[in-house]
C-alpha cells in the first residue's frame, strides 16, 4: 500500500524506470553538476531512531524517504508530527513479522519505479518481560523472527535493486547495538547475547521441535532481542564479504547511543521507564536523543566520507563517528556465514 499516486501497471512502471534521471545530471544553465534526490528506504520509520533520521533527512532536501511501516495510519501521523512536507516521503506497508509481507512490500517497492539508494533495516521490537515466546506469521520467534529474519530477506530481495542504482554512493545500513556486543560494559548485563552453536536456529525457532532461542537454550525475551542483534551485525559483514567488491555497495551497521526514550522499551515495567533515561543520562551517560540520534544515522546514509564497507560505527561524546571494534562472537565470520546459510534456509531463499 502506498499513500501516494498508485501506478497503474508494472510495465508501464518499467518503462518509467528506464527513463529515470540519471544520478549525476547537468541540468544546470553554468553546467554545473548537480545530483538528483536520492531514495532511501527506512523501515520502522513511525518512531524512534527511523523517524529522527527521516527528519533530519528530509530536512536537507536531498532525499525522499520510503517509510516502510506495520502501521501506515501511525506512520502517516509520525511523518505529520515530525513536519515533513509531503514530496519528501513516501509510506509504504511493511510488516517484518511477515514473509509475504516483506515480500509484498518488494514487489510494491518495484511498482513505484523509483530507484533504491539505500535500505535501512532499523525496526526492531524487543519484549524483556515476556514469559513466554510470541511468533511471527511463520512462526519464528518474534524478536528475532523480526529484527533479523524479516530484515534478511527483505535485503536479499532487494540487492539487486541497490547494485543498479547509479547514486554515487549506494548503502546498506543495518542497525546494530551495544548490547549484542561482550567486548562492553552493556554488552555484560546479563543476559548475555550468545548465538551458541545455532542449534535453535537450525531447528526453526518455533518452539515446538526445537526451541525459540538460536542457541537452542530456555526462552528469554531480553536474550532473544540482544542475539538478533548479532545476527544484524554477522549479516552486514557477510553482506560485505560475498558483495562488496562486485557491487561497489558500502555495508554498514552502528550503535546510534543510547536512545533511553524511545518505544523499544514500551514492553518493559514502568519503573525501567522512569528510571532509564535518568540512569544512562547521568550515570552511564551512554543517553543520547532521538535527534541526535537521528542525525549520527542520517550521516551513515549520507555523509560522503562514510563509504567505508563492513564497518561497525559508533560516536564519542563529542558526536564523532569513528570505526568500533565488535565483539568475538559478532565478528566470527564462520558464524557469520552460518547464520546466513541457516536463514536463508527458514526465509525460503535455499
Ligand atoms: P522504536 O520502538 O521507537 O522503533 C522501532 C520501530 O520498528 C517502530 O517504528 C516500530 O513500528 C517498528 N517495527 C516493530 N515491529 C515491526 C514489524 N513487524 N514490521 C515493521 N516495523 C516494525 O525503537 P528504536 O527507535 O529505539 O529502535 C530502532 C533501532 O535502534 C532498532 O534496531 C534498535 O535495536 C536500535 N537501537 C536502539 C537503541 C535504543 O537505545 N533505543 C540502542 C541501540 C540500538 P511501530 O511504530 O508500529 O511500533
Ligand atoms: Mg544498559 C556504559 C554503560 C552502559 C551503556 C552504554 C548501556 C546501554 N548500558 C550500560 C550499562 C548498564 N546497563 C549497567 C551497568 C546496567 C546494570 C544496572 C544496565 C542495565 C540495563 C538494562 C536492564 N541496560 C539495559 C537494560 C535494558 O533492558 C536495555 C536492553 O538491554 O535492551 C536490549 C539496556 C540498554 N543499555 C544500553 C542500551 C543501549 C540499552 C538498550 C537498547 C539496545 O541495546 O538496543
Amino acid at each position: 500500500m502506498e499513500s501516494k499516486q498508485r501506478k497503474p501497471s508494472v510495465g508501464a512502471i518499467r518503462a518509467q524506470t528506464a527513463a529515470t534521471t540519471p544520478a549525476i545530471t547537468r541540468a544546470t544553465p553554468e553546467g554545473k553538476k548537480t545530483l538528483r534526490k536520492g531514495t532511501v528506504v527506512i523501515t520502522g520509520a513511525s518512531s524512534g531512531l527511523g523517524l529522527a533520521t527521516a527528519k533530519a533527512l528530509a530536512e536537507t532536501g536531498k532525499w525522499h524517504i520510503i517509510m516502510a511501516c506495520r502501521d501506515f495510519l501511525k506512520a502517516e501521523r509520525a511523518a505529520k508530527s515530525a513536519g515533513l512536507s509531503k514530496e519528501n516521503y513516501t509510506v509504504m506497508h511493511l510488516d517484518l513479522a511477515s514473509l509475504d509481507s516483506v515480500r509484498q512490500f518488494v514487489d510494491n517497492f518495484k511498482r513505484t519505479g523509483r530507484p533504491l539508494d539505500v535500505l535501512v533495516c532499523n525496526a526492531a521490537v524487543y519484549f524483556p518481560t515476556a514469559k513466554e515466546p510470541t511468533f511471527t506469521a511463520d512462526g519464528f520467534e518474534l524478536s528475532v523472527g523480526t529484527n533479523h529474519l524479516g530484515h534478511f530477506l527483505l535485503a536479499r530481495l532487494l540487492l539487486d535493486d541497490l547494485k543498479q542504482s547509479d547514486y554515487p554512493s549506494k548503502r546498506l545500513i543495518i542497525v546494530g547495538s551495544i548490547t549484542g556486543n561482550t567486548n562492553t560494559l552493556a554488552g555484560n548485563v546479563p543476559p548475555k547475547a550468545n548465538l551458541g552453536d545455532l542449534r535453535g536456529m537450525a531447528g526453526g525457532l518455533n518452539g515446538l521441535n526445537s526451541s525459540a532461542m538460536i542457541d537452542g537454550g530456555a526462552f528469554d525475551g531480553a536474550k532473544a532481542y540482544k542475539d538478533s542483534k548479532v545476527c544484524n551485525m554477522l549479516t552486514m559483514q557477510e553482506f560485505h564479504r560475498r558483495y562488496h567488491e562486485d557491487t561497489g555497495i558500502t555495508f554498514a551497521s552502528l550503535y546510534p547511543g543510547c536512545i533511553a526514550t524511545t518505544g523499544l522499551f514500551r514492553e518493559h515495567i514502568p519503573l525501567f521507564r522512569l528510571l532509564f533515561p535518568p540512569f544512562q543520562k547521568f550515570i552511564t551517560k551512554g543517553f543520547v536523543s532521538e535527534e541526535e540520534s537521528g542525525k549520527r544515522l542520517a550521516q551513515v546514509v549520507s555523509e560522503p566520507s562514510l563509504t567505508k564497507s563492513g564497518v561497525y560505527w559508533s560516536w564519542n561524546k563529542d558526536s564523532a563517528s569513528f570505526e568500533n571494534q565488535l565483539s568475538q562472537e559478532a565478528s566470527d565470520a564462520d558464524k557469520a556465514r552460518k547464520v546466513w546459510e541457516l536463514s536463508e534456509k527458514l526465509v525460503g531463499l535455499a
